[in-house]
């Protein structure tokens, strides 16, 4: 039994090309062999995978002018923009296998076009220990998976910002961050400047995940397409080891599988980012395997689910 009509189509991008540590390259495999389009499919929803989009290898240099990488970072983010928009024409739900987190900004790009082809309201959940909104000029590494959500706001390179459409895919307003412990010191001043809505780990100690969900989820309705981008890193290294930034005092297994739980229960998820696992630094599979759990409880698999 499933609330979900639309089929999915999952894709992996294997590469590492925004981060400093090597090895997320080999997260889509990882979650293939912890069988994530099969589970998935358990609870009754038609899953295709795509295989592999292909780009340039990781020729790990320097920074220039701010950016690790940018020409190549370009490439696998048209690539990722390309699918994931050839999905979602196609009436199903692209769901990305990464890869670091720099590719969200293609995903991401292509579900804002989308929804403005159609008239939807774009909800953005962004679940990381990091607010990844750096620029050029305050990124403390150059590597662009600490600037996704700044490119996506319409603050980076023109390669990236204008990947869909000329100017900002999504404004501020529709983004809502979880987890974040980790924010850099020129970032903690953008954040502030643009507004962003961040639901750090202090806040949800302090008033619990269901209350922190059921802000998050605020104000969506039938018009909304969710957007999930799901870096592994915002849970807790000791149930997450297997990635290349952790940040001790992340997200506990119980609060990850109810937040799941409750976007899984507004029925409106459209689209989905799974990135930053890293199995080079992975205790047999353990972070590939809780990430397609969760995955699970995001299709609608719970306690009391008729099998
Ligand atoms: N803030 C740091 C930087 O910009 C690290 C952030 C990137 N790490 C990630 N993204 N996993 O969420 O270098
Ligand atoms: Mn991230
Ligand atoms: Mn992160
Ligand atoms: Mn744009």
């Amino acid at each position: 039994m499933s609330r979900f009509t639309l089929p999915v189509s999952i894709f992996g991008v294997p590469t590492d090309i925004g981060a400093a540590h090597r090895g997320a390259s080999m997260g889509p495999e990882a979650l293939r062999v912890a069988k994530f389009a099969e589970k998935i499919a358990r609870h009754g929803v038609e899953v295709r995978d795509l295989g592999d989009v292909a780009g340039p290898r990781n020729p790990q240099t320097e920074p220039v002018e701010g950016y690790r990488h940018l020409d190549e970072v370009a490439a696998w983010n048209r690539a990722v923009f390309e699918t994931s928009a050839g999905e979602l024409a196609a009436g199903r739900m692209p769901i990305m296998l990464g890869g670091d987190h720099c590719l969200a900004i293609g995903s991401i790009a292509a579900v804002a076009a989308h929804c403005r082809a159609r008239g939807k309201r774009l909800r953005l959940l962004w679940m990381d220990a990091h607010a990844d909104f750096n620029t050029r000029e305050i990124t403390p590494s150059g590597n662009i998976h600490g600037m996704p959500v700044a490119c996506l706001c319409g603050l980076g390179p023109g390669v990236l910002v204008d990947l869909g459409a000329p100017g900002p895919a999504i404004r501020p307003d529709q983004i809502r961050q979880i987890g974040i412990r980790s924010v850099d010191r020129g970032e903690k001043r953008l954040v502030k400047a643009h507004g962003l809505d961040i639901y750090d780990m202090r806040y949800i100690d302090e008033i619990g995940m269901r209350r922190v969900m059921e802000e998050v989820l605020e104000g969506i309705d039938e018009n909304t397409h969710l957007h999930v981008s799901f870096d592994v890193d915002m849970l807790d290294p000791g149930i997450a080891p297997g990635t290349g930034t952790r940040v001790p005092g992340g997200v506990n297994y119980r609060e990850a599988q109810l937040m799941m739980e409750m976007i899984a229960d507004t029925g409106r998820l459209g689209s989905l980012d799974v990135v930053e696992v890293n199995p080079a630094l992975d205790k047999r599979n353990a972070t590939a395997r809780l990430a397609v759990e969760l995955v699970e409880s995001l299709f609608g698999k719970s306690t009391l689910m008729r099998d």
